[in-house]
């Protein structure tokens, strides 16, 4: 009798696991196309942050207008997150980590001040304006675009 019940419960979880992962499915085919940010909240350094948003099958988020600025803004915890933005190759021309120089930005008073060689630029939840940041140390996460 107990083990009859432990295998109906396990069926049941099955089902339901089958369920949610079908649900997903067509959830991103719906999305698919338009443009998808993640804020993923985990302690990591600009370079993890690219890690992680390509394991995701996307990139860091790389903010081109207002209205990107804007879509992103809503979906900010407080704390700072890495996007797709730095100036590592030549000090104070930002780039796009996938190339290109940024034709957008949404500086903080006094930003980007480049202390003591700063090159990453987080997100401030709070406000959604940018800072330059060290790229070696952890931020709360990253802004990901998982756009298909
Ligand atoms: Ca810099
Ligand atoms: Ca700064």
């Amino acid at each position: 009798m107990h083990t009859m019940m432990g295998n109906d419960k396990s069926t049941m979880i099955r089902f339901r696991l089958q369920f949610f992962l079908w649900l997903g499915l067509l959830v991103e085919c719906i999305v698919k196309g338009t443009p998808t940010y993640v804020v993923v909240e985990m302690s990591m350094d600009w370079h993890d942050a690219k890690t992680e948003c390509e394991s995701r099958s996307g990139k860091l988020a790389e903010i081109h207008s207002q209205a990107e600025q804007n879509e992103i803004e809503p979906l900010l915890p407080s704390g700072s997150y890495w996007i797709g933005v730095n100036d590592m190759n030549d000090e104070d021309r930002f780039e796009y980590a996938t190339g290109g120089r940024i034709t957008y930005n949404n500086w903080d008073d006094g930003q980007p001040n480049n202390f003591l060689n700063q090159d990453c630029v987080v997100l401030q939840g709070e406000s959604g304006s940018w800072n330059d940041d060290w790229c070696n140390v952890d931020s709360s996460g990253a802004v990901c675009d998982i756009t298909s």
